[in-house]
């Protein structure tokens, strides 16, 4: 489609504005707030992402880019949030220690609120004691991280071995996610699980929902 098609344009040259009103021309068009997201805004993120991997661009683009994600995303919010009380089970995310990248685990939170769960949000750059502490003292049932870095990998490691010392492990589920992660390093470490996308976080934070 023409308009997804420009919004992924203008994501790639950073250009907030022009992203805000055609996210918002796409959303009065009536096209699925779902697809606006994946062939418009992840789309222009991905070709940053393979221009950034490759020297082409460098980091105030990608931040720029960053800037225009968020232009578009705070407009689709709204369409993936249902109103009434959360029920299916509460969950603590965050962007794992050392790391800054917060797009992916807050999409990640959109979809999870839109589903029916309470979210606690922790931000980013999360120590693992912080995770466990939030989750103990908010009774949540579900922890979800997200690392974007390999450096930082690790970290998600360092939570679950926390969450067994302190013999949550049984009531309190992981869920791993983030563009290095894969099923493989989740059963490496010991996670519960690995979702490989915002909307697969909710199929996957449901299913672990099931065996609490
Ligand atoms: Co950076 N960055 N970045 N960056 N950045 C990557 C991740 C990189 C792959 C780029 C590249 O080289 N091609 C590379 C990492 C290499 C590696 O370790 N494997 C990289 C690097 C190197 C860096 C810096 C070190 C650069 C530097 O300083 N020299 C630096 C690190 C800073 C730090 O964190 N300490 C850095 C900084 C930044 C910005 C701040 C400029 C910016 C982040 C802005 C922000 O988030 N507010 C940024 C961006 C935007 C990217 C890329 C281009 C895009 C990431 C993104 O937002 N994608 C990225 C390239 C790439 O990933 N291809 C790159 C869109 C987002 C919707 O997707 O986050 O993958 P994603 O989330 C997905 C899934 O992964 C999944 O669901 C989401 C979609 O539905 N998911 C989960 C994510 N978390 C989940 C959790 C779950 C479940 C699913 O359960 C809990």
């Amino acid at each position: 489609m023409e308009i997804l098609i420009e919004i992924s344009k203008q994501l790639e040259i950073g250009n907030d504005e022009k992203v805000f009103e055609l996210t918002k021309d796409a959303i009065g068009r009536n096209i699925d707030p779902k697809l606006i997201l994946s062939d418009g805004l992840i789309s222009g993120m991905n070709v940053i992402g393979e221009q950034f991997r490759k020297h082409e661009i460098f980091l105030p683009d990608v931040l720029m880019a960053a800037k225009a994600m968020y232009a578009g995303m705070d407009l689709l919010k709204p369409h993936f949030i249902k109103d009434g009380i959360p029920t299916l089970g509460k969950i603590v995310i965050g962007t794992v220690k050392g790391d800054l990248h917060d797009l992916g685990k807050n999409l990640v939170g959109i979809m999870l609120k839109g589903a029916g769960f309470e979210v606690i949000d922790l931000g980013k750059d999360v120590p693992p004691e912080k995770f466990i502490e939030t989750a103990k003292d908010e009774s949540a049932n579900l922890i979800g991280m997200s690392s974007l870095l390999t450096t930082t990998l690790p970290v998600m490691q360092e939570v679950i071995h926390l969450l067994k010392q302190n013999n949550l492990s049984g009531d309190i589920k992981t869920i791993i996610g983030g563009a290095p992660v894969s099923k493989e390093y989740a059963e490496k470490i010991g996670a519960d699980a690995f979702a490989f996308d915002a909307s697969n976080s909710v199929i996957i934070a449901k299913e672990l929902m099931g065996k609490i």
